[in-house]
C-alpha cells in the first residue's frame, strides 16, 4: 500500500524583511517549514525567500486588502504564525509626543497582528495543532522614559495575546509571545531614531554582547516545534548584561 506524502509543514513570518523577521525565516525553514516571508519590502523578501527555498509575499500587515492577499496566496492550512512586523518610531516623552508616530506604532503592533491573525486563523485551525507566536518586547512589561508610545503598543500586543489565548481556549492553536529585551538589529534602534546613527549606537554602547536577531528566532524556533499540547505561554529573554531596561552593565 503506497501512503500520501505528507504535506511540508508551513510558516509565515512577518516583517521578514530584516532583523528578527528575516532570522526566523531562516532559522525555520531550516527546522523543515515552507515559509511565507511577508513584508511590505518586496525585494529583500524575494532574496530571502530564493535563498530558503519559501515563498515572497509583499505584504503591509496595516491593510485589510494586502492581509487578505497575504491569506489567499497562503491556502487553507498553515502550521505557524509568527507575528513579527511591528517598531518603535520616535522616542519623545509625552509631553512632547508626536500623534502619527504613536498612531503608526499602534496600527503596526496591534492593530497589524489583529488583522493577519484573524485572516489566517482558519488555515491554523485546519491543520489541527496550528501555533500563533506573537513577538512582544520587555516595552510590553515596563514603562521608561521616552518610551511611552511604543511601551502602550507592545502592552497591547501582550494584552491581545493573552486574550486570544483565552478565547481560542477550546482550538487547537497554541498561542504564545515572546518579550525580547535588548536585541541589536540593523534597524530597530535607528527607526526609532529616524536615522540618527550616533543615537541609535549609543542604545548598544559598551554592551559586550547584545542579543542577535538570530537568538531570537532560535527561541521563537523552539517555542514553535514543541509538541502541540505544549504552549510555552511567554518567554521573557534579555542579553545577560541587561538585568532590567535601566541596569545595563556597560564597559569601558
Ligand atoms: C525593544 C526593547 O528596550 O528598546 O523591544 O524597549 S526596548
Amino acid at each position: 500500500m503506497t501512503s500520501l506524502p505528507t504535506p511540508s509543514r508551513t510558516a509565515v513570518v512577518t516583517g521578514a524583511s530584516s532583523g528578527i523577521g528575516a532570522a526566523t525565516a531562516r532559522r525555520l525553514a531550516a527546522a523543515g517549514y515552507h515559509v511565507y516571508c511577508a513584508a511590505r519590502r518586496g525585494d529583500r523578501i524575494a532574496d530571502l525567500a530564493d535563498e530558503i527555498g519559501g515563498t515572497a509575499v509583499a505584504c503591509d500587515v496595516t491593510s485589510e486588502e494586502s492581509v487578505a492577499h497575504l491569506a489567499s496566496v497562503v491556502g487553507d492550512r498553515l502550521d505557524v504564525l509568527v507575528n513579527n512586523a511591528g517598531g518603535a518610531f520616535g522616542a519623545a516623552p509625552v509631553a512632547e509626543a508626536d500623534g502619527d508616530d504613536w498612531r503608526r506604532m499602534y496600527e503596526v503592533n496591534v492593530i497589524g497582528l489583529m488583522q493577519v491573525t484573524k485572516a489566517l486563523l482558519p488555515a491554523l485551525v485546519a491543520t489541527g495543532a496550528g501555533a500563533i507566536l506573537n513577538v512582544g518586547s520587555t516595552a510590553g512589561r515596563i514603562a521608561y522614559e521616552g518610551g511611552a508610545g511604543y511601551t502602550a503598543a507592545k502592552h497591547g500586543t501582550q494584552v491581545v495575546t493573552e486574550t486570544l489565548r483565552l478565547e481560542l481556549w477550546d482550538q487547537p492553536v497554541r498561542v504564545m509571545e515572546i518579550a525580547p529585551g535588548m536585541v541589536k538589529t540593523d534597524e530597530f534602534a535607528l527607526v526609532r531614531f529616524e536615522g540618527d546613527r550616533a543615537k541609535a549606537d549609543a542604545v548598544y554602547a559598551g554592551v559586550a554582547a547584545p542579543l542577535t536577531a538570530d537568538d531570537i528566532a532560535d527561541a521563537i524556533t523552539w517555542m514553535v516545534t514543541r509538541p502541540p499540547h505544549v504552549n510555552v505561554d511567554e518567554l521573557v529573554i534579555r542579553p545577560r548584561a541587561q538585568a532590567a531596561q535601566h541596569k545595563v552593565h556597560r564597559e569601558g
